[in-house]
């Protein structure tokens, strides 16, 4: 059966990289000075994927080295695999690497794999039969907040880096217990799952780097997101943050969306005032459909857009109401770009420039339907306000459904400033 087919195959790489590490082998640089790849990690990845290959023609496999073949999307069976992980570890501490395998049915995680080479340690975990180090239950994890927590976590990400600002992750280093930088994520999942550490946050990693752990992680309690609380995604380079529920919920909470840290997330992220409707106008309409109202909030509000790098991914208005009131209309992320804390971080936006106004309170309304939005609004500090019945119907607007619910009511929601 698959479990013991890729046991067997991950304990025979194993072997294999234990006869070369003291052999002389090439060394070349991918990315950047701390993204590497040997022969080794070549020749793994190859007589993992040949072995696939041969014991199941019809699955597809995504390896980092890219000896593989790459689905077109996640149907059906896909192999995760990182032959070496913690390739740095390998090369100058010849410890603390892993070989991680990680098997995903029809989009779910069935299998992960994460075997420790030189420590001689197999973690593995099946959906929904829990986990194991060497054949032995890994039991339910603790609950830890940041002040009780012993961490994982590089110190790139409290330097300048490209991916987040050094003062969202400092303050987490210094109320942990202690922070350790390991330097191989699948590593540092497997033993989340054994409670050697209890956190690990990196900015930077690939399904194959976290999938295999992240199963492990799941099934011993744990919780396995991005930075900012969203589900973790099998397609690109993603933030991950792992830990108890209530690790992770003291991480997004207290110290990532608080105070209004994801809007520095991305330093690439600008919001300035917009000068020209043609520049926004099919971002504002995908807030409303409704273009001659969107025009002529555009002529009595001020607009802003985001832009990420060059390109345009955002933009929102603030329209006065009265003295005390300013209202956020028609916030609008680029669909492509959606779900990477870009409106998150605009609203943070919003608000700040809503303060200098001078304004006392701040008014959003929204469908009954969208409900992410309204779970949003309120991680932001909006109150619920008021509910206009039947609004959508009675002002024109076509029929539709979000998460299952017809839109009908308008929601209001208020924040102090
Ligand atoms: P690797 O050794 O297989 O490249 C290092 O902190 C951890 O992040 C390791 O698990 C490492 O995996 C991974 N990593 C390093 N550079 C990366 C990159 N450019 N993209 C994704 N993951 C990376
Ligand atoms: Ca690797």
């Amino acid at each position: 059966m698959l479990e013991w087919f890729a046991i067997d195959l991950i304990k025979q790489a194993g072997e294999y990289i234990r006869l070369q590490i003291d052999e002389s082998y090439r060394i070349e640089r991918k990315t950047g000075k701390g993204d590497l790849v040997t022969e080794i990690d070549r020749a793994v990845e190859q007589l993992i994927v040949d072995r696939i290959r041969e014991a199941y023609p019809d699955h597809h496999i995504v390896g980092e080295e890219g000896i593989s073949t790459e689905p077109d999307d996640l149907k059906g069976t896909v192999w995760f695999v990182d032959p070496i992980d913690g390739t740095l570890n390998f090369i100058h501490q010849k410890r603390m690497f892993a070989i991680s395998v990680a098997v995903m049915v029809d989009e779910v995680i069935e299998y992960g794999f994460v075997y420790d080479v030189m420590a001689d340690e197999l973690f593995v975990a099946r959906r929904g039969h829990g986990a194991t180090l060497n054949g032995r239950k890994l039991t339910t994890i603790h609950e830890h907040h940041v002040r009780d927590a012993f961490l994982s976590m590089n110190a790139t990400w409290v330097t300048p880096n490209q991916q987040i600002a050094p003062e969202i992750l400092a303050p987490i280093v210094r109320d942990s217990v202690g922070t350790r930088a390991h330097g191989a994520a699948s590593l540092e999942l497997a033993w989340l799952a054994a409670g050697r550490v209890d956190g690990y946050i990196t900015m930077r990693n690939m399904p194959w780097d976290y999938a295999a752990g992240k199963l492990l992680v799941e099934e011993v309690g744990g919780r396995v997101v991005s930075l900012y609380g969203e589900p973790v995604r099998y397609d690109g380079k993603t933030s991950v943050l792992a830990g108890s529920e209530t690790f992770v919920k003291d991480v997004v909470k207290h110290y990532v969306i608080a105070k209004g840290a994801a809007l520095e997330a991305r330093p690439d992220l600008t919001v300035t005032s917009n000068e020209s409707y043609d520049r926004v106008r099919d971002l504002l309409v995908l807030a409303n459909p409704h273009e001659e109202m969107v025009r002529e909030q555009y002529e009595t509000g001020k607009t802003y857009e985001a832009m990420l790098g060059g390109e345009l991914v955002g933009a929102y208005m603030l329209v006065r109401r009265n003295d005390d009131l300013i209202e956020l209309v028609n916030i609008a992320v680029k669909p492509d770009r959606q779900n990477q804390t870009i409106g998150q971080r605009m609203l943070q936006d919003a608000i700040r420039r809503a303060e200098q106004t001078g304004a006392r309170h701040m008014l959003v309304c929204t469908g009954n339907s969208s409900i992410v939005q309204l779970r949003f609004y309120q991680q932001a500090g909006f109150r619920f306000d008021s509910v206009e019945r039947d609004y959508f119907p009675n002002h024109g607007y076509a029929a539709l459904e979000e998460d299952g619910l017809p839109l009908r009511d308008r929601i209001c929601l208020t924040r102090e400033l």
